[in-house]
């Protein structure tokens, strides 16, 4: 038997999951798993991305020492963020957290040089501060060692990808949600680069989601005394990952990849930049086999995680059943937030920055701890409400229900309020969304399958799918006029 191995790295965590082909089904095991744990460090927050390349050994490791075979391997992470290295190719830094303070007020500056419709206009990308374009432009303007001799930029798959094979390219999907790639032109945009004086060699050539981009090295072969493994660039891209492996069967549908973000959208042949698009914020992340995303970033679970971090600190230790329980107990659409505010972007204390929003809207302030898992969820759902009408005025289509992808799925009671928010069902799974993503574009790679619908087809029938149909109608849509009034939308 032969397998494949994801790499996928999360925010908060990283795994290591072998998949296999077997008689028309996926079958997985989870090979390692680990934490990935940002570093506060001199004020600044960092990723500790040698310890994640210590973990991809590790796995690697793992995987001889149990006489595992593999045909290949891909590597997926969230996006944005990217290391730096010399003309020797010596990694000039720890790689800042796109959560970091550094890009505060960045990209209304760069706004102004260059005007929204600019920057938009050039790459389909929804304005977020946490873009690779403002971080590079603030490490260009504080004249940041990451910059100082710098000869090459790659983006995190790619730079773990390099340690692991030394060659450098950096991937499609990655390249596009910087906001420095066009895709029109299908190359990085030479106007952005020239705004912010980074030079487009840095950055290199952009290789398609299903590339072979060669072997684990000598050296890495032989530190680990392991035979060479092929490397494929899979849709490095955790969210181009994920949407790979959504398992519609009809050609237009909505999704909604949950995990610390909600990334809700559907897949599309071109970019759709237009007026509109640029209005309603909404991105087109390249993804695999000449597709994009149109889709919309929302906060995700970030703000409970963050709550969670916060109560813990205070001695008291939730897990995540529990506070989704407390929510189930507490006062139903009691207040509403809305989830993308600048005040929950950044890490701090999540309890504390829903009460200067209730205050800052005249809604009573709570420290009870159900009511603010609560509003978190019930603010969440309407938000992709708000989202899924947005899509559906983008591309004239009218969905029938939205698929749901990714470890968000196991609150199921999100999932079944996100029924209710949207009226019409939902349906969930699988869970693995990135990782399942990575391995069949290595089989697409191999020739083991044929194209992304027969892997759908594969995947559909490989995990159990969910489905949640709305219920509360009226009461959910009544909610959902008072949330917009009191969230400004
Ligand atoms: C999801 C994700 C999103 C990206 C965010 C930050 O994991 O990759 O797509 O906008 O993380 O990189």
């Amino acid at each position: 038997m032969t397998y494949v191995l994801a790499f996928d790295l999360g925010a908060s965590s990283g795994r290591a999951v072998l998949g296999q082909l077997v008689d028309g089904k996926i079958e997985l095991e989870e090979l390692h798993r680990f934490s990935n744990d940002p570093v506060q460090v001199g004020g600044e927050l960092h990723w500790d991305i040698l310890r994640l390349l210590h973990e991809l050994k590790q796995a690697l490791i793992k995987a001889k020492n149990r006489g595992i075979v593999l045909d290949s391997m891909g590597i997926d992470s969230w996006g944005v963020d990217f290391g730096t290295l010399n003309e020797q190719g010596k990694l000039l830094g720890n790689p800042y957290h796109y959560r970091d303070t550094h890009t505060v007020g960045v990209m209304e500056q760069l706004i102004e040089k260059l005007s929204a419709e600019t920057i938009f206009g050039r790459t389909g990308i929804q304005m977020m501060g946490i873009n690779t374009l403002y971080q590079l432009a603030s490490l260009k303007t504080n004249q940041s060692h990451l910059l100082q001799g710098a000869k090459h930029i790659l983006m995190t798959p790619a730079l773990l990808r390099y340690f692991l094979t030394n060659e450098m390219h950096n991937e499609f999907s990655m390249a596009t949600t910087s906001q420095l790639f066009n895709p029109i032109v299908g190359d990085w945009d030479d106007h952005l680069l020239e705004a912010i004086d980074i030079e487009k060699e840095m950055l290199g050539n952009v290789v398609q989601p299903g590339t072979y981009v060669g072997q684990l090295s000598a050296e890495v072969c032989e530190e680990l005394t392991i035979d060479p493994i092929p490397v494929i660039a899979v849709a490095e891209h955790d969210t181009g990952s994920a949407v790979v492996a959504v398992p519609a069967e009809e050609k237009s549908f909505a999704y909604l990849s949950s995990g610390t973000w909600s990334l809700i959208g559907t897949e599309v042949q071109t970019p759709v930049i237009n007026e509109l698009s640029q209005q309603l914020n909404f991105t087109n992340e390249g993804g695999a086999y000449g597709t994009y995303r149109l889709l919309k970033n929302i906060m995700g679970l970030w703000i409970i995680q963050e709550s969670r971090r916060a109560w813990e600190k205070a001695g008291q230790t939730y897990s995540f059943p529990e506070l989704v329980k407390l929510a189930e107990q507490a006062e139903p659409f009691a207040r509403f937030i809305d989830v993308d505010d600048e005040l929950f972007m950044h890490p701090g204390n999540m309890p504390a920055q829903i009460n200067v929003y209730l205050q800052q809207t005249n809604q009573q302030t709570t420290d009870d701890v159900g009511s603010i898992a609560r509003v978190i969820m019930e603010s969440l759902a309407f938000k992709y409400r708000i989202a899924l009408e947005q899509i559906e005025q983008l591309t004239g289509e009218v969905y029938d229900g939205l698929h749901i992808v990714g470890g968000g799925i196991q609150n199921t009671l999100l999932c079944q309020w996100t029924a209710n928010a949207i009226g019409k069902p939902i349906k969930a799974g699988p869970v693995e969304g990135s990782a399942i993503g990575n391995m069949v574009v290595q089989w697409i790679s191999a020739g083991k399958l044929k194209d992304v619908w027969e892997a759908r087809e594969v995947i559909k029938r490989s995990f159990p799918i969910d489905i949640y149909e709305s219920k509360q109608t009226e009461e959910w849509n009544t909610a959902f006029e008072q949330y917009k009034l009191i969230t400004g939308q």
